[in-house]
Parts: structure tokens; sequence; C-alpha cells
């Protein structure tokens, strides 16, 4: 069965939209979660729902919500991501008609911006599945034990090339990980709740030391002595960290390439940003003429096949 649309028009200027945005920028601030923020998290939410995108078969991707359901919800990659969903139902409930997967999306949309990114365009109409039969297989997402080769093989089925996956990676400068999550522990850059290149500044520092953590993952470290003039939030420089496939973007050439742009270019890397994760976000949509998400069907013979 199809879900049902909604008759609440979802251009940018629509009335009811600029009040589901104004209902996200007031639940960010989180005194008691993380660093204070959940923009983060609801940020990789969004990501999550879109990066199961596989071209080829044009399965997954960010229209259906699948993440609700057991099957995808309860991927290991996808653990902790139950917060950033806890913290939306209240919006949920406030404006019924928006479906989860727009909400989601748009969510992360309005965090970027909140947290001092960029503005990115964003278009709704996705629709929710209604049952999980339509869920992508679990396994689609990066593992960040791995390389470079692992990081092409992952980001080239979705459809992005190298410039566009080492741009999306500075998401990091966003957030932390979880050691009861995802395994490994910390945060990339001193202040995780404001966006900003910091993430390819660091990484260029070099002298990222291998560490084995007490559950047997390896990340890298760095003490932030240098930057603490830079990165100035009047607190202690802490032990930051980087993941393999973080690393893998400093010592393959052309993703290199891309890094030292992006240290050295904010601008450049806020525009780049932008385009690529509202890409990342329309990854497998298409629309009718009324910009409703009309490719259940095509969804359907996908995930048969
Ligand atoms: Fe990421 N990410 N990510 N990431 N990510 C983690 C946290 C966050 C990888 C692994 C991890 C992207 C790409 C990659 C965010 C956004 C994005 C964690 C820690 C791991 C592990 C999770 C935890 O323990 O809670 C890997 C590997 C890749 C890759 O291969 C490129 C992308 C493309 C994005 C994006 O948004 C465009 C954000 C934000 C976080 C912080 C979450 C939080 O709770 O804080």
């Amino acid at each position: 069965s199809q879900p049902p649309t909604t008759d609440v028009p979802l251009t940018p200027s629509s009335p009811q939209l600029a009040e589901v945005r104004a209902a996200i920028v007031k639940l960010l601030k989180q005194p008691d979660y993380d660093d204070g923020s959940a923009g983060p998290v609801i940020v990789r939410l969004a990501w999550h729902s879109a990066g199961t995108y596989d071209k080829a078969t044009d399965t997954g991707g960010s229209n259906g919500a699948g993440m609700r359901y057991e099957v995808e919800g309860g991927d290991p990659a996808n653990a902790g991501l139950q917060h950033a969903r806890a913290f939306l139902e209240p919006i949920k409930r406030q404006f019924p008609w928006i479906t989860y997967a727009d909400l989601w999306t748009l969510a992360a949309v309005v965090a970027i911006k909140e947290m001092g990114g960029p503005e990115i365009s964003w278009r709704g109409g996705r629709t929710d599945f209604t049952d999980d039969s339509r869920c992508p297989p679990r396994g689609r997402l990066p593992d960040g034990s791995k390389d470079a080769d692992h990081l092409r093989w992952i980001f080239y089925r979705m459809g992005f090339n190298d410039q566009e996956i080492v741009a999306l990676s500075g998401a990091h400068n966003l957030g932390r990980c979880h050691s009861d999550r995802s395994g490994f522990e910390g945060k990339w850059v001193n202040n995780p709740t404001r966006f900003s290149n910091m993430y390819y500044k660091l990484l260029r520092m070099h002298d990222w030391k291998k560490k084995k953590l007490a559950n047997g993952f390896e990340q890298y470290v760095y003490i932030d002595k240098d930057l603490e003039g830079e990165d100035a939030d009047g607190e202690e420089p802490e032990e930051l960290m980087m993941l393999p496939t973080d690393i893998a973007l400093l010592h393959d050439p052309s993703f290199r390439v891309w890094v030292d742009k992006y240290a050295e270019d904010k601008d450049l890397f806020f525009r780049d940003f932008a385009n690529v994760f509202a890409k990342l976000l329309e990854l497998g949509i298409r629309r009718g003429e009324n910009g409703r998400v009309i490719n259940q069907e095509n969804l359907e013979s996908g995930y048969k096949s």
C-alpha cells in the first residue's frame, strides 16, 4: 500500500515549513546530551538514511525512513541514531503532516546551518515506508577501520567522486565517536558543535599516532596543544581523534588534493559541502510534477530483483 502523502506545500517559502524549521532550531540545544547539542547526531541520522543508496539497483536512499524498522534501524552501523530519532519525535507529533523521511533530512540541514555551516538546499516530498519490505540490506554504510579502497567502493556505489568523498567527510567537524555505539572514542575537533573546516586543518598536521583502545579498536590520536589559540573556546585542549578512514584521505594522492584545498579555503569547503550534502539527500529520489516523490514502484522492483 502507498503511504499517505500530504497537501501541505513544501516549497522553500512555505509558512508551514518555516514553523517546522523553527521547532527544529529550538530542540537543538540539549544541555545534558553529549556536547550540548542534538545537531551532530541528527546530521548523522540524515546521512545514514541516505547513504544506503545503490546506483546500480536504484535502491536505498533517504526516501522511506526505513530506520524506523529493526532490519535497518538495528544495523550495528546505525547504533546510537535512536537518540536522533527520539529528539525529533516531538516535532513529528507537533506536525503530523511531515513525513519522517522529510523531517530527518530537513532537521540535518537546519542543524548544519544553526551550527554555523552553509545554507543547504532541501526539497521535501519524501514518503515513509509502511513496512520493512523495501528497507535496503545492511552493510552499505562505511566501516571506519578500513582504507581508501573501501571509501571508493562505498561512495562510488552511491555515485560520488573523489572530491565529493572528501567534501562529505568534512562532516566530521561535528560530533564524536562513542565506544558503546561504534567502538571508536572521542571527537575530531575541539568544538564539535561548530561547523568549520578545522577537520582538514587538523588532518594535515601529520603527527597522528595509532592508538589501540581497550576494546581492540584502532584509531589515530593527537593532543591538540598548538591549536589552543585557533580553536579558542577557553577550554582545555583534549585528545582528538581520527578514524583510519579519515587518515586514508591524507595518504591517498587523489583525496589529498581536496584535503589541502578545503584546509586552505573555508568558503570553497562550505560551497562544495552544501552541494554534496544536498546531492546526498536527493539520492534515488524522483519527483512528479507536484513535487511529490513518485519512485515507490521503482524502489519496489529494485528490492525484489
Ligand atoms: Fe561519520 N562517523 N563516517 N560521517 N559521522 C561517526 C560519527 C559521525 C564514518 C564513521 C563514523 C560521514 C562519513 C563517515 C557524521 C557524519 C558523517 C562515527 C562515530 C563513525 C565511526 C559514531 C558513534 O560512535 O557515535 C565513516 C567511516 C565515514 C566515511 O567512510 C567517509 C559522512 C559522509 C557524514 C555526513 O554527515 C555527510 C557525524 C555528524 C558524526 C557524529 C555523530 C554524533 O553522534 O556525534
